[in-house]
């Protein structure tokens, strides 16, 4: 990825020029351009990026261990005379929320989520953001101290910036934390139009209450409603979304969060839907280890298995991946593991559709009876849907369909893996005799029933012991 390794590159830069270009470290900035705005790489895969470690350039701060972003990636800087300068453009893209399911957003750099903006306490940063949105915007770099007139609220702290226009914003990352970027100009329309993005100060040196970690992920919780069957989201819902997402992606397509047994993992998740998310992860017990406010005193943590993300909230979650196999990660609202549906759809448990469904495929066609036994058997059907959607519940494991869509991943841990290695490894292999497995024995032949709410033995009616047993 960097340019300096690459010889053609070298040929065309000299002396001072060579140097500012290690910096940018994949941005291929003209001789010509270094006085101008920096190069904005674009990313045109939802994939997740490797973990991008900055060249080692006098000034560039401590080195860190660099965050990885769910299917999404870090924006490469340059050095300019001391200060890190970033370039966003900000910009209408197409999402892929899951393989054949492209999204109209607007993002920035190629992507919604933007890309993941990651620097050290203490670095002088420039951001210059130019709008090539139809209308204008701005952003606020949410939880950062900065200058007033660097906050991003428009009409409070700046003018708008105009279609077409650059404007830049400038500060020193003065604490280490977990922030996230998003516009604060027309925000209901170009939050659900997916512009947001990560934002990571690493502490600059030893801070008592940062741990050192081997693996620090990071993602967004977003929702969209996007009418099956079209490609861009209604901006103007309040509430009803039907697609829930991290990072602008729907399971199976969000990226497995992978660690080697043993690792001390962090898992920095910010909310910009407009509910609350209680994130559950199976197999481990975590602690809250900061928020967007900054570091939380260890004497102040407890254990946990699910931690509610507030709407504005940012969790640092914290813990010892000491538990192999492939455990789940997911939403706990059982609605946001779902995905894109009909909101109407009545519970049909235990009725009976015989006679029915003939007089209405006459009024409606496509007309379909789910739901008879249950909503499971929405994961293996194979139901025939509209152009440019997902299934409602969908991903298939090892043992069968998952039935889970929206916010649900998995957290793959695995003795064998290399430090740095953050490729899915595949389906976790269960030692023999470790399943869950199905029994074939009778089952114990009922007792007697008794009058409910009695202690069994003291009263006996006629007839009581007709009926069949409660248990
Ligand atoms: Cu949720």
């Amino acid at each position: 990825m960097n340019n300096i390794n690459n010889p053609q590159r070298r040929r065309f830069l000299g002396g001072a020029a060579l140097a500012a270009t290690v910096a940018t470290a994949g941005t291929a900035v003209a001789r010509s351009a270094l006085a101008a705005l920096p190069e904005a790489p674009k990313q045109s895969s939802a994939d997740t990026q490797a973990p991008w470690t900055p060249p080692g350039v006098t000034g560039a701060g401590r080195p860190y261990n660099p965050v990885v972003t769910l299917n999404g990636w870090t924006l490469p800087w340059r050095m300019n005379n001391g200060v890190k300068e970033f370039h966003l453009i900000a910009e209408p893209v197409v999402r892929e929320m899951a393989p054949g399911f492209l999204v109209n957003m607007w993002g920035y750099n190629g992507q919604s989520p933007g890309p993941t903006i990651e620097v050290v306490e203490g670095d002088r940063v420039r951001i210059y953001v130019t709008n090539r949105l139809p209308e204008h915007t701005t952003i606020h770099w949410h939880g950062q101290r900065l200058p007033n007139g660097m906050d991003g609220v428009g009409g409070l702290n700046q003018p708008q910036i105009p279609t077409g226009k650059t404007f830049v914003y400038e500060f020193e990352a003065r604490r280490p934390g977990t922030f996230m970027y998003h516009p604060h100009a027309d925000e209901m329309t170009q939050m659900a139009m997916g512009m947001m993005g990560f934002w990571v100060t690493h502490p600059k040196q030893k801070h008592p209450h940062i741990s050192d970690v081997q693996r620090d992920y990071c993602f967004l919780l977003n929702a969209f409603d996007v009418e099956p069957g079209s490609m861009t989201p209604r901006v103007n819902t309040m509430l009803d979304f039907n697609i829930w997402s991290w990072n602008s992606r729907v399971f199976p397509a969000i990226s497995p969060l992978v660690a080697r047994l043993g690792d001390r993992v962090r898992v920095r998740v910010g909310n910009l839907t407009m509910t609350n998310h209680p994130v559950h992860i199976h197999g481990i017990e975590f602690e809250v280890t900061g928020t967007d406010g900054g570091p939380v005193p260890k004497t102040a943590r407890w254990p946990e298995v699910t931690t509610d993300v507030a709407v504005g909230q940012m969790r640092q979650l914290e813990f010892i991946a000491d538990e192999p196999g492939d455990w789940a990660m997911h939403c706990h609202k059982s609605h946001h593991t779902m995905g894109a549906m009909g909101h109407d759809v009545p519970t049909l448990i235990g009725v009976d559709h015989r006679g029915l469904v003939k007089p209405l495929q006459r009024v409606n066609p496509d007309y379909m009876v789910m739901g008879e036994r249950g909503m499971a058997d929405m994961g293996e059907m194979e139901m025939e849907l509209p152009a440019n959607t997902f299934p409602m519940m969908t991903g298939t494991g090892p043992y069968g369909p998952i039935e889970m869509g929206g916010m649900f991943t998995t957290l793959k841990v695995r003795a064998d893996l290399k430090a740095g290695d953050y490729r899915d490894p595949g389906w976790y292999q269960q030692p023999p005799q470790t399943q869950s497995r199905p029994v074939d024995v009778p089952e114990a032949a009922p007792r007697a029933a008794t009058p409910s709410g009695t202690p069994q033995g003291t009263a006996k009616k006629p007839g009581a012991g007709q009926g069949h047993a409660h248990h």
